[in-house]
């Protein structure tokens, strides 16, 4: 078929390709959420239902696109890394954040009833993508050992402000002000002999944020056979099935690498 005369504008696209062998690493953040979670009243420092909708977004994101083998998230914001061998999309940057942060926005949107209930979602959320590539599994794990760092700082700044502000009855100038220069030990100390709160103890979600793999499952099913003379009988079936599993704990250490080997694939 002869070409038109219009189609030289298609030479005005750019290559986007990702580095072969590097990680694909698209990291989502909720736009404007210090509004968003002020008009849907999120509970401060964390909202359950909240952190509950990213995770199931994410899960989603990563059931239905191919190759994302861990996400990380913590406050309005998620990670997503494709592996290092992905072929998706011939690895077009563009396309592969575009489907992960549109699939995300619809997810949330999609699934706010089963977390916030009656409340009402009052306008369309949306998030912003980037994507950032890692060469080595170094690199890859000190990414998300960053992300995870970030969680911590945020959280333990934001569970001393809050505390002082809903227990120990300072207003918000105030709480800011006493935590102005205080280093991690001296906001442990504010909670544990003004609170008698031990940091530690607080919800492991909060302060290590939520990690998400592919993990192995065996489902049993029953199935009716039939039998000699018609007669139907019930067998077990034992099937491994691929779940996303939801992880709490550090990544930062090498004990959650080596407990999941099966995650990165050799540098090599
Ligand atoms: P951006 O990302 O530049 O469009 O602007 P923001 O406002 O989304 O800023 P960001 O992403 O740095 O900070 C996330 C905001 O979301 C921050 O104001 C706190 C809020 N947020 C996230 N999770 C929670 C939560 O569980 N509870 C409450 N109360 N706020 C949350
Ligand atoms: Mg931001
Ligand atoms: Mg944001
Ligand atoms: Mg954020
Ligand atoms: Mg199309």
């Amino acid at each position: 078929m002869a070409k038109s005369k219009f189609e030289y504008v298609r030479n005005f696209e750019v290559d986007d390709t990702c580095l072969r062998n590097c990680y694909i690493v698209v990291r989502l953040d909720g736009r404007n959420f210090h509004k968003f979670s002020e008009q849907h009243k999120f509970t401060k420092p964390n909202d359950n239902r909240a952190l509950g909708l990213m995770a199931r977004s994410a899960r989603s994101v990563m059931e239905e696109l191919e190759d994302i083998i861990i996400a990380y998230g913590q406050s309005d914001e998620f990670s997503f890394v494709f592996k290092r061998t992905s072929n998706w999309f011939k690895r077009r940057a563009s396309k592969l954040m575009t489907h992960v942060a549109s699939q995300f926005s619809s997810s949330y949107v999609f699934y706010w009833k089963e977390f916030f209930g009656e409340q009402p979602l009052l306008y369309p959320p949306g998030f912003d993508g980037r994507v950032v590539l890692y060469p080595s599994n170094r690199n890859l794990k000190d990414y998300l050992s960053w992300r995870q760092a970030d969680c911590h700082i945020n959280n333990l700044y934001n569970t001393v402000f809050w505390t002082l502000v809903q227990k120990g009855e300072l207003t918000t100038v105030q709480a800011e002000e006493r935590l102005k220069g205080t280093l991690a030990a001296d906001k442990n100390e504010i909670l544990f002999s003004e609170f008698d709160l031990n940091y530690n103890n607080e919800a492991a979600i909060h302060r290590k944020g939520t990690t998400l793999i592919w993990e192995k499952h065996d489902e049993t099913v029953t199935k009716q056979i039939k039998g000699v003379n018609d007669e139907r009988k019930d067998v077990h079936v034992t099937r491994s099935k691929k779940i996303v599993q939801a992880y709490h704990c550090d990544i930062i250490g090498e004990e959650f690498w080596q407990q999941h080997s099966n995650i990165l694939e050799d540098d090599g």
